[in-house]
């Protein structure tokens, strides 16, 4: 059965680049509530774990080294249908197939540097999600 939380990361490029607003400001427009926010910097044993999934296809090692590269802002989302209607408002993974009105098509660089992820399943939304933030962080 469909949730209704996906997660999601600014990756660092567009963090970089002075897009955090622009892409919350889309999320939300987009009818996504931010249930839980945080910017910080992956080491790249942690970008590793996170991707592990990646880890037997060409472009793991330099997905890695990208992810731990700057700042990353992860969020945890709300909406009806999260996970796929966060698919669509994100678009292709490939900036060059992604369609008009999607937060890649507006600040992905590259195939690789494409601004944002987005959990691709409830299962890894969950996932993903307790990654960031653990059920027993204290503050
Ligand atoms: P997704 O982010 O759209 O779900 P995945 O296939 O899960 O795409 O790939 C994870 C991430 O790995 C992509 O968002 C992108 O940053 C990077 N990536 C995917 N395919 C390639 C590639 O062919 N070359 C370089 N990087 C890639
Ligand atoms: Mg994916």
């Amino acid at each position: 059965m469909a949730t209704n939380r996906t997660f999601t990361m600014i990756k660092p490029d567009a963090v970089q680049d002075n897009h955090i607003g622009g892409i919350l400001s889309m999320i939300e427009a987009g009818g996504f509530r931010i249930v839980a926010l945080k910017k910080v910097q992956l080491t790249p044993e942690r970008a590793g774990q996170f991707y592990e999934v990646h880890k037997e296809r060409p472009f793991y090692q330099d997905l890695v080294k990208y992810m731990s590269s700057g700042p990353i802002v992860a969020a945890i989302l709300e909406k009806d249908n999260a996970v796929a209607d966060f698919r669509t408002l994100i678009g292709a993974t490939n900036p060059a197939n992604a369609e008009e009105g999607t937060i890649r098509k507006k600040y992905a660089k590259s195939i690789e540097a494409n601004a944002v992820h987005g959990s691709d399943s409830d299962e890894n939304a969950q996932i993903e999600g307790d990654f960031y933030f653990p059920a027993n962080e204290q503050f």
